[in-house]
């Protein structure tokens, strides 16, 4: 249905418009927000960017669940700081989507009713420590693995906010890998939690570079505008090319029975997911869709005296201007 009206939107646009500005695409510049864009560009990328913002801000519960219970001082400062990070992800990249005309609350209240998603890796629980290692292994490294090449979006804004984001993402997947590193050298116990956390954490890791390219509604417009540079499965491939030697690095076993090299590709070969899941998950049915948003949901509540307090705040603070004048 979003496809039929990107491409309802993009047949409104002038033609000579729509082909000056592939042109300035094929050619690498960057379209900054007072450009000229077509209708589906500048939407197509409010989508993903809102996207994006709201799988930082609810990335940070299944995380945020284990500060309390984080079993030394220096994991915790770390997970704080991480969980703080995602914070600070999700209002760059709210900020960038802003300056494609829609508000912050808008995107939000898109959230909270239905009409905009979340990554569907935090509709999974985070059920022991090792979870803590896993997902910053594999969930950050597959974010990285995704956002890498959107640095060099041709959205402007969005390409900026990944640069930083991607750095920190670097320090997130390192915390990760320690920790499962710590985990894989304990004793039996810790370690069967570590290979535990990578069983539970891998299909759903897998799923994050979204469905494979045959169901991909929206790859080719996002690419031929370079809002995507690499299909979903390129990326997914290379995730499981640099993930395998980890894991065998690690001690651990890929929960993957097909999963073989391949010596004509010179990739692994692997079981896709269960792409049913996958669907089941991104339509609100996975195990932690109702507690995700309801967690979203009270703090929006919560927040609204804040939010009532500064926009009469703001009021006021502009009708003292104009009598000033
Ligand atoms: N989850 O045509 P397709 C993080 C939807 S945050 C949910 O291939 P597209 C982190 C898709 O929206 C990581 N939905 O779509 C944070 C579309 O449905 P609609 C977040 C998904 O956009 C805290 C439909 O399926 N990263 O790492 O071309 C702590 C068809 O898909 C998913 C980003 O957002 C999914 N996994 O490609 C730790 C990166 N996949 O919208 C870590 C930026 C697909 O038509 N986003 N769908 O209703 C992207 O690169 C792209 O949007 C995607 C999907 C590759 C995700």
């Amino acid at each position: 249905m979003y496809a039929q009206m990107v491409k309802s939107e993009a047949t409104k646009d002038d033609p000579a418009k729509l082909a000056a500005f592939q042109v300035r695409i094929d050619a690498g510049e960057k379209i900054e927000p007072k450009d000229w864009m077509p209708e589906g560009y500048r939407k197509t990328l409010i989508r993903q960017v809102g996207q994006h913002a709201h799988s930082e801000i609810v990335g940070q519960l299944p995380e945020g669940n284990w500060i309390t219970r984080a079993p030394t001082l220096e994991r915790k400062a770390n997970l704080l700081a991480k969980v703080q990070d995602e914070a600070g992800h999700g209002l760059y990249l709210y900020c960038a989507a802003e300056t494609l005309g829609v508000s912050r609350d808008e995107m939000t209240e898109m959230l909270l009713d239905g009409r905009m998603k979340y990554s569907s890796i935090f509709n999974y629980p985070t059920l022991t420590w090792a979870d803590m290692g896993a997902v910053g292994w594999l969930v950050d490294g597959a974010a990285i693995m995704n956002q890498v090449p959107l640095q060099r979006t041709s959205y402007g804004p969005y390409a900026r906010a990944m640069v930083r984001v991607c750095k920190e993402e670097s320090f997130h997947q390192r915390q990760g890998f320690h920790i499962m590193m710590a985990m894989v050298n304990g004793n039996a116990e810790q370690k069967r939690m570590a290979q535990d956390a990578l069983n539970r954490t891998w299909y759903p890791a897998l799923m994050m570079f979204g469905p494979s390219d045959k169901d991909s509604v929206h790859s080719s417009q996002s690419m031929a505008w370079k809002i995507k540079i690499n299909t979903n499965d390129e990326l997914r491939q290379k995730f499981v090319d640099e993930t395998v030697p980890q894991a065998e690095y690690l001690g651990l076993t890929i929960p993957d029975e097909g999963l073989t090299w391949n010596e004509e590709t010179g990739h692994y070969d692997y079981t896709e997911p269960d792409w049913n899941e996958f669907f089941d998950v991104i339509s609100g049915n996975g195990p932690c869709n109702v507690d995700r948003l309801s967690a979203r949901q009270k703090a929006w509540d919560d927040g609204a005296w804040l939010r009532d307090a500064m926009t009469a705040h703001a009021a006021k603070k502009a009708t003292r201007n104009l009598a000033a004048e």
